[in-house]
């Protein structure tokens, strides 16, 4: 399907979704949201995909924010409906059930933030700026960012970096952990690709379990979500994968998983 604000390229089992509209920085307005949201059901649709890319277009930004332009005259239901898709949307990445890397080549505030904070992490290039300033625009972060951003930093920073607005530098958000990694602007993508590219050797349904298992874990006591990991590693057992995956290493070789 052709898309207008976003570019969706296959690489074998590597898929990169880029917001494209760098003459606005990449900002999400209404169509940007609905074209991720058709993106992302094509990533769910497409076997090959094991692990997503998400970024920005142009040389400055991975997401400068909601598009501030249509956000003006939004009308209190506007603003409900508005902050509903794009909150729908991102619950949809972050659901998906391959790993998604974002890979924050610049400006990642507000809503391009709430984007990245909904992916599974973060690779930053030494040019980017992360930061939730919608307090300066009277408004508060819409698409998950006051849950998601005080879930990985905890109260205090999540906090700090929301009443003040302020944007902080790769160093900083690697420090905090908001990010994983800091690498060259010119390595961003080969670095993140050269991750996504190993997640896509290790056992897909081992992977997506895995992921099923932190993040829906992660709101439950210890033990319940223990329990959760237990049927979650008993479920694996009986796949032609976890078969293939021990038999490769008894027999000294490289495994070879399908998925099944
Ligand atoms: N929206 C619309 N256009 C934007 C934009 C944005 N967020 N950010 C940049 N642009 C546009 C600029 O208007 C400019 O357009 P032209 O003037 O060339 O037509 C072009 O991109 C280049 O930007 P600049 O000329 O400003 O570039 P600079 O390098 O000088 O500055 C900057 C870069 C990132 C520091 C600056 O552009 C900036 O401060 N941008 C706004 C950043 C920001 O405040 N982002 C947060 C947006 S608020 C909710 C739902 C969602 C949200 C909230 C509530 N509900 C419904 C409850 C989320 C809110 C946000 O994300």
């Amino acid at each position: 399907m052709p898309f207008e604000t976003i570019v969706l390229a296959h690489d074998g089992a590597l898929s990169t979704l880029t917001i494209n509209r760098p003459k606005a920085l990449n900002a999400l307005n209404a169509q940007v949201i609905r074209e991720l949201d058709q993106a992302l059901g094509e990533v769910r649709a497409r076997k090959e995909t094991r692990a997503l890319i998400v970024t920005g277009g142009g040389e400055k930004a991975f997401v400068a924010g909601a598009d501030i332009a249509e956000m003006a005259g939004l009308t209190k239901e506007q603003a409900l409906a508005f902050a509903a898709e794009g909150q729908r949307v991102l619950a949809s990445l972050e659901a998906l059930k391959v790993p998604t890397i974002a890979a924050v080549n610049g400006f990642a505030l507000g809503g391009g933030c709430e984007l990245a904070l909904a992916c599974d992490f973060i690779i930053a290039s030494e040019k980017a700026k992360l930061g939730l300033p919608e307090v300066s625009l009277a408004v508060i972060p819409g698409f998950g960012g006051t849950q998601r951003l005080t879930r990985l930093l905890g109260k205090a920073m999540a906090k700090q970096l929301i009443f003040t607005g302020d944007a902080i530098d790769a160093a900083k958000a690697l420090q905090l952990g908001l990010v994983n990694e800091v690498v060259a602007p010119d390595a961003l993508l080969a670095r993140a690709a050269e991750l996504g590219k190993k997640i896509a050797t290790r056992g897909p349904i081992a992977v997506a379990q895995a992921k099923k298992a932190i993040e829906q874990g992660f709101d439950l006591s210890l033990e319940k979500g223990c329990e959760l990991e237990r049927h979650a590693f008993v479920d694996l057992f009986g796949t032609a994968d976890q078969k293939e995956g021990m038999k490769a290493f008894l027999e000294k070789r490289a495994a070879s998983f399908t998925g099944q």
